[in-house]
């Protein structure tokens, strides 16, 4: 039987501690919600991590340390975000490798985020994809809009796969800038996903939660979620915490009979060693 990988995001760099006190901010915290996660049947986390005053960071040393406790107390695959927060520069987004995660996140392109820009010139793409193969770092391709699935064609067909010879792809959907986080739209993403593709999942920001988690379900494909992308579990409901999105989606994909990848399954999917 084919399973599902479930991913959680659960911090991301744009959500208020003092909005949502569940988000977690520090270490203890994200360790807490990792192990919760994982038993709820997560098999790869997606980490932004935060400063002692809770705000994004790329600090290095606050990165090695985070990716060193997860490898203990977890099995997860550990994937550091090298999208960070829109105030980030390009520089020290690229020096997020250095703190060795088994994967990180690859943004194929600029998108509108909001009222800012998230950026992601052609150049950075490549220094990022060429420095991840470089130190054996597994990326998985964040997609945001269309457009970001060619760039993302144009990548692998000019470099080459990337480390382990996996292509795995995350569409987003939902930002205010993207596509929009409706069935239709990740069906015409979906459509156009290039050959090279292994897996995919995808994520649905805020009410389009449901929708695209369902939607990527039934498409064959894996899924996203947690509190970076959406922190309500039904209308009125706050989540309490990511494993509560981890938990609803293990038991959706168990009865479409795609049930939760192990860690190792998890690990197989993207080749890591
Ligand atoms: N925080 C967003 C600007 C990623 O992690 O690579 C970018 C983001 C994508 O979350
Ligand atoms: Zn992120």
């Amino acid at each position: 039987m084919a399973s599902t990988l479930i991913t959680v995001a659960p911090t991301g760099a744009e959500h208020l501690k003092a909005d949502w006190p569940q988000l977690p901010t520090t270490l203890e915290e994200l360790l807490a919600e990792a192990k919760a996660c994982e038993a709820a049947g997560a098999g790869l986390i997606h980490v932004h991590i935060r400063d002692a005053e809770h705000r994004p960071s790329l600090d290095l040393g606050r990165l090695r340390e985070c990716v060193a406790a997860l490898r203990e107390s977890t099995s997860l695959v550990v994937q550091l975000s090298t999208g960070g927060s829109v105030h980030d520069p390009l520089e020290r987004r690229l020096a997020v490798l250095d703190a060795a995660p088994d994967s990180c996140s690859l943004t194929c392109g600029s998108v509108n985020f909001g009222d800012d820009v998230f950026l992601n010139p052609w150049p950075f793409i490549v220094d990022l994809f060429d420095k991840a193969r470089y130190l054996g770092i597994v990326p998985e391709f964040e997609l945001f809009d269309l457009g970001h699935v060619h760039a993302m064609a144009r990548l692998v067909r000019e470099r080459g796969l990337p480390a382990g010879g996996a292509l795995h792809c995350d569409l987003v959907l939902g930002v205010p800038g993207g596509l929009p986080a409706t069935p239709q739209a990740l069906a015409a993403a979906v459509a156009v996903l290039p050959p090279e593709v292994t897996s995919w999942s995808a994520t649905g920001l805020g009410r389009g939660h449901l929708p695209i988690m369902s939607a990527a379900l039934a498409f064959g494909g894996h899924v996203r979620v947690g509190l970076e992308d959406n922190t309500m579990y039904a209308t009125g409901r706050p989540v309490t915490g990511s494993h509560e999105l981890v938990a609803r989606a293990a038991r959706v994909a168990a009865e479409l009979q795609r049930p939760a990848m192990t860690t190792a399954q998890a690990r197989d999917l993207l080749h890591l060693s």
